[in-house]
C-alpha cells in the first residue's frame, strides 16, 4: 500500500469498524501512517481509506478545508464511520471536523488510549489509563471554559460557563485522587523491590525498547518465565520482574512497556511512570529490531533513547541489543552494526527467538555490572549467615573450627555488609 493511495479499491474488506486515517506530514518523506494503521488494527478497526497532506497546520481543522471535502467524499464512498488523525487535535478542531464530516473523529492519542484500554489487565494499568483520559478531559474542559468566557461556545458540546467550571473542578479532584493512589501503590512496590534486592545483593537488569522489538521474547529466554507476545503493538503494558540466575549470579530482570515515537506528553506522564524503576536498574538492555531498514532502526532507537533520557537514565548504563538476527543476512548485520558503532553504540547481536548470541549477551551483561567484586571472607557458621549467602554467588566454601571461609562474588556494598557479620 502506498502512502498516498486512497479509496476503496486499494483496501481489502475486513472486519471491524470501518475507519479512514488522516496524516498531515511535517516533511513529505516522513510518514508514520503504517504505524498508525497497525495501532488502528490492534484497536479493532478496519482501515478503508487513507488521506495525507503535506502543509502547515490549518487552525480550524488541522488540515486544509479542501482536504476536509475530500475526506467527506471518501466517507460516502467507503461507508467509514470514524476518522482517525495522526496529528494531535485541539478540542475546537474535533468540533469543527465532526460538524463537517458527521462521523466520529479521534486522534492518535485517543487511539493509543483505546489500545491500552483494550490490553490493560492489572488495576495499576487501568488506573493509569483513567489518569491519562482525565488529563485529556481536563485540557478539553480548559479550552471549553476559555471559549465559554469569550462567548464563542455556540452549542459546543453544550453547557454554560458555570457548568463547565463545576465539571473542570470535578475532573481535577478525581485526577488528584488517582495520582495519590498510584503514587502509594508504586512506592510500596518500589520499596519491596529495593529491600529485596539490597538485602540479597541482587543486581537488577531492565529490558527496554520500542514496541515490538522483542523485549518479552528476550525476557522469557533469560528467565524461563512466559510472557504475552502477539506481534501487535503494546502486547506488554505493565512492568514484570523476575529473579533469575545468569552464569550463577542471581539477577532480577524486568520486562517493560514498549516505547513509541512522539508519544503525547499526557500519556508519557501517566504511563511511563511504570518505567520509573528503570532508573534503579544496574544495566538497561535497549532492544531493537535489526531486521528493519536502517532508517527505522535509527528512528526507533532515537525515540527510545530520548524516552530513557527523559526518565533520567544514565546513558552509560545502556547496553543496546540488536535482536532478530535470524531474519537478516550476516553481512547486512555487520553493516548495520558498523553504522551504529559510528554513532557510538555497540550493540550485541542476538536472536531472542532462536537463542543465538545469548551467551555473548550474558557475558557482556556480567562485565557491565557495576561494583562486581570477588572476595574471600571468614564468617561464623550460623544459620543466619548460611541464609544470607544462599542468594549470593559463592565460588568456594569450606568450614574449619566452626568458621566458614567463603569465596563470594557480588555487589561490593553487599559483600562489605556481609563481612560485618564476621
Ligand atoms: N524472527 C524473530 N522474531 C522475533 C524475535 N524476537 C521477537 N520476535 C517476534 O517479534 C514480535 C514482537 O515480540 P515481543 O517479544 O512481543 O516484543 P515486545 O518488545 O515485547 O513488544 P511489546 O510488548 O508489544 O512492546 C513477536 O511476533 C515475536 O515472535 C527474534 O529474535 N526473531
Ligand atoms: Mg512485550
Amino acid at each position: 500500500m502506498g502512502d498516498n493511495s486512497r479509496g476503496r479499491s486499494s483496501f481489502q474488506r475486513g472486519i471491524g469498524v470501518p475507519v479512514i486515517l488522516v496524516e498531515r506530514r511535517l516533511a513529505p518523506e516522513k510518514s508514520l501512517l503504517y504505524e498508525l494503521k497497525e495501532l488502528a488494527q490492534t484497536a479493532g478497526y478496519n482501515v478503508v481509506g487513507v488521506v495525507t497532506q503535506v502543509r502547515a497546520p490549518d487552525s480550524r481543522y488541522n488540515i486544509g478545508s479542501g482536504k476536509v471535502k475530500e475526506i467527506s467524499e471518501l466517507i460516502k464512498d467507503t461507508g467509514a464511520t470514524k476518522v482517525i488523525f495522526f496529528n494531535e487535535l485541539k478540542p475546537h478542531q474535533v468540533y469543527n471536523l465532526v460538524k463537517e464530516l458527521k462521523v466520529d473523529v479521534i486522534d492518535r492519542f485517543d487511539l493509543i488510549l483505546e489500545v491500552f484500554t483494550k490490553r490493560a489487565g492489572s488495576k495499576e494499568a487501568k488506573m493509569q489509563i483513567e489518569l491519562a483520559k482525565l488529563r485529556r478531559e481536563l485540557s478539553f474542559a480548559r479550552e471549553r471554559l476559555r471559549l465559554a468566557k469569550l462567548g464563542e461556545l455556540h452549542g459546543f458540546m453544550g453547557g454554560g460557563e458555570y457548568a463547565i467550571d463545576t465539571y473542570y473542578k470535578h475532573v481535577r479532584k478525581r485526577i488528584a485522587k488517582i495520582e495519590d493512589e498510584l503514587a502509594k501503590l508504586r512506592a510500596r512496590k518500589a520499596e519491596r523491590w529495593r529491600r529485596r534486592s539490597m538485602e540479597r545483593g541482587l543486581y537488577y537488569v531492565a529490558i527496554t525498547g520500542y514496541t515490538g522489538a522483542g523485549k518479552t521474547t528476550l525476557f522469557t529466554k533469560l528467565t524461563n518465565y512466559p510472557g504475552y507476545v502477539d506481534g501487535r503493538p503494546f502486547a506488554t503494558l505493565m512492568t514484570k520482574m523476575k529473579r533469575t540466575i545468569i552464569e550463577g549470579r542471581p539477577i532480577v530482570v524486568s520486562d517493560t512497556v514498549g516505547f513509541i515515537d512522539s508519544l503525547p506528553s499526557q500519556l508519557l506522564d501517566a504511563f511511563y511512570t511504570t518505567l520509573g524503576e528503570v532508573v534503579l536498574a544496574d544495566v538497561i538492555l535497549l532492544v531493537f529490531d535489526v531486521s528493519e531498514d536502517w532508517r527505522e532502526i535509527k528512528r526507533k532507537l532515537s525515540a527510545s533513547i530520548l524516552t530513557l533520557q527523559s526518565l533520567g537514565v544514565n546513558k552509560l548504563k545502556i547496553l543496546p541489543v540488536a535482536n532478530k538476527i535470524d531474519l537478516v543476512k550476516e553481512e547486512e548485520i555487520g553493516e548495520k552494526l558498523q553504522l551504529l558503532r559510528n554513532l557510538e553504540l555497540k550493540p550485541i547481536p542476538v536472536s531472542a527467538k532462536t537463542g543465538e548470541g545469548l551467551d555473548e549477551l550474558k557475558n557482556e551483561l556480567l562485565k557491565t555490572l557495576p561494583g562486581y567484586v570477588t572476595a574471600t571472607i571468614e564468617l561464623p557458621s550460623t544459620e543466619s549467615v548460611r541464609k544470607l549467602i544462599r542468594n549470593a554467588y559463592v565460588k568456594n566454601i569450606c568450614e574449619s573450627n566452626g568458621r566458614l571461609i567463603v569465596e563470594v562474588e557480588g555487589r561490593e556494598e553487599w559483600i562489605r555488609a556481609l563481612s560485618n557479620h564476621g
